[in-house]
C-alpha cells in the first residue's frame, strides 16, 4: 500500500451534557479527523487530543501541526503496511495520539481492500463488548445519583464516578446506598497526591473495582507506594504511554489494572501489544474511552472483543455523547455494543453530514499542504 494523500478535517460537535472532569468541563469536541489516501483505497482515523493539553501533553492544534510537519512526511513515496507506520514515526518523541490517528487510517484502508474486519484482525472471541459509562462530576450529589439512574435504566453495566478533591467519598456513597452492588470504580485524572493515601483508603469499604490514576502521570513508583495503604486495586490511565511503560509500571506493583487507550499508547498496534502483555501477566485491561465519534468507538469496540479485556469499557453509545453520531449511531443493547463485522472499522462516515460541521480541511501530498 502506497500512501497518495492526507485529508485532514477538523469537525466540530456539541456533547449532549457537559462533561466534568478533575481538569476541566468539557461541552463539545473538537475532532481531528484523517483520511488516508492510498492506492489500495481509503480508510479512517480519529484523533483523540482534546482542545487543551490537560489530560495529557496532546492537544488537537499540536496534533495536526506535528501531523503535518513531522510525521505524514515520514510516510510519502514508500511501499506501507500498518505494522510500519509505528517504526517510521519512532524517530518522533511522543505524540501518541497524532500518530495513532495516521496509523488507525492506514489500518482500516489495508483491513477494507483485505475485506476484513478490526474485529478479526485482532482475534475477537465475542459479538458484543460490556459497555460502562463515565459519569462527570456534577454540581450535586442529588443531580450525581438522578443521572447515575438514567444509565442504569438504559442498561449500561458498570459506573464510573470522576472524582476530586471534595467530590470522592460522599458521592461514592450516596451510588452505594442508592444503587446497592452495581459493579462501580472512580478515576482522578491525577487530581491527588501520595499525602491523600489515606483519605483515598476511606473508599476501600465501598467494595470499589479499581481507582483510575489517582496522581499525575510521572508519578509511577509514588502509585506503588499508594497501594500499600489503598486496598482498592489501582488502576493506570495517563501513565501509560508504551508497552515497556506499562511492563515497567507491573513490575514495581504501580497497578493491578491497566485502562488501554489505543491513541494515548500510540495506536492500536501498540495497543493489543499491552493487551497481549497484560494477559500474559495476569493483569485485565479495559477499553478506555475519550469521548470518540463512530469512527474511534468503531476500533475501540472492535479491540475491546479481545479476551483479556475482562472489564467493562467506557465504550458507551452514541446517543451518551452525541445527539448525531458521524457514522451510523452505536446502540447499547442488553448493556452491549455489537462489534462491527463489515471491512475494516465496519462503519460507514456520513460526509454530508461532515460538511456541515467542519471547521477546517486540508489535503496533504508529497508537495505539502494544501488548505480547502
Ligand atoms: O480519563 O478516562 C478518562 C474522557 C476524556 C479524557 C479522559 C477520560 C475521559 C473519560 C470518558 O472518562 C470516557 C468515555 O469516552 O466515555
Ligand atoms: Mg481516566
Amino acid at each position: 500500500m502506497r500512501l497518495e494523500a492526507v485529508e485532514l478535517r477538523r469537525i466540530k460537535l456539541p456533547l449532549v451534557a457537559p462533561f466534568e472532569t478533575s481538569f476541566g468541563v468539557q461541552t463539545e469536541r473538537d475532532v481531528l479527523l484523517v483520511k488516508a489516501i492510498t492506492d489500495a483505497g481509503e480508510g479512517w482515523g480519529e484523533c483523540v487530543a482534546g482542545e487543551e493539553p490537560t489530560y495529557s501533553s496532546e492537544y488537537v492544534d499540536g496534533a495536526q501541526h506535528v501531523l503535518i510537519h513531522h510525521l505524514l512526511p515520514r510516510l510519502w513515496g514508500r511501499e506501507l503496511d500498518a505494522a510500519d507506520v509505528a517504526p517510521l514515526l519512532h524517530p518522533v518523541h511522543g505524540h501518541n495520539m497524532a500518530k495513532a490517528a495516521i496509523e488507525m487510517a492506514l489500518l482500516d484502508a489495508q483491513l477494507r481492500a483485505a475485506g476484513r474486519s478490526f474485529g478479526e484482525f485482532f482475534g475477537a472471541v465475542r459479538e458484543a463488548v460490556d459497555c460502562g459509562v463515565s459519569v462527570g462530576i456534577q454540581p450535586s450529589v442529588a443531580e450525581l445519583v438522578r443521572v447515575v439512574g438514567g444509565y442504569l435504566d438504559q442498561g449500561y453495566r458498570r459506573i464510573k464516578l470522576k472524582i476530586k478533591p471534595g467530590w470522592d467519598v460522599e458521592p461514592v456513597r450516596a451510588v452505594r446506598e442508592k444503587f446497592g452492588e452495581v459493579p462501580l470504580q472512580v478515576d482522578a485524572n491525577t487530581a491527588y497526591t501520595l499525602a491523600d493515601a489515606q483519605h483515598l483508603s476511606e473508599l476501600d469499604p465501598f467494595g470499589l473495582l479499581l481507582i483510575e490514576q489517582p496522581m499525575r502521570e510521572e508519578l509511577v513508583f509514588a502509585h506503588a507506594e499508594m497501594a500499600k495503604v489503598v486496598r482498592t486495586p489501582i488502576c493506570l490511565d495517563e501513565s501509560i504511554h508504551t508497552y515497556q511503560s506499562a511492563a515497567d509500571a507491573i513490575a514495581i506493583g504501580a497497578c493491578r489494572i491497566i485502562n488501554v487507550k489505543p491513541g494515548r499508547v500510540g495506536g492500536y498496534l501498540e495497543a493489543r501489544r499491552i493487551h497481549d502483555l497484560c494477559a500474559a501477566k495476569g493483569v485485565p485491561v479495559w477499553m478506555g474511552g475519550m469521548l470518540e465519534t463512530g469512527i474511534g468507538r468503531a476500533g475501540n469496540v472492535a479491540m475491546a472483543a479481545m479476551p483479556n479485556f475482562t472489564l467493562p469499557g467506557d465504550t458507551s453509545a452514541s446517543d451518551r455523547y452525541y445527539h448525531r453520531d458521524v457514522t451510523e449511531p452505536f446502540v447499547l443493547r442488553d448493556g452491549r455494543l455489537r462489534v462491527p463485522t463489515g471491512p475494516g472499522l465496519g462503519v460507514t462516515v456520513d460526509e454530508e453530514f461532515l460538511d456541515t460541521i467542519t471547521t477546517w480541511t486540508g489535503t496533504l501530498g508529497r508537495a505539502g499542504l494544501r488548505a480547502g
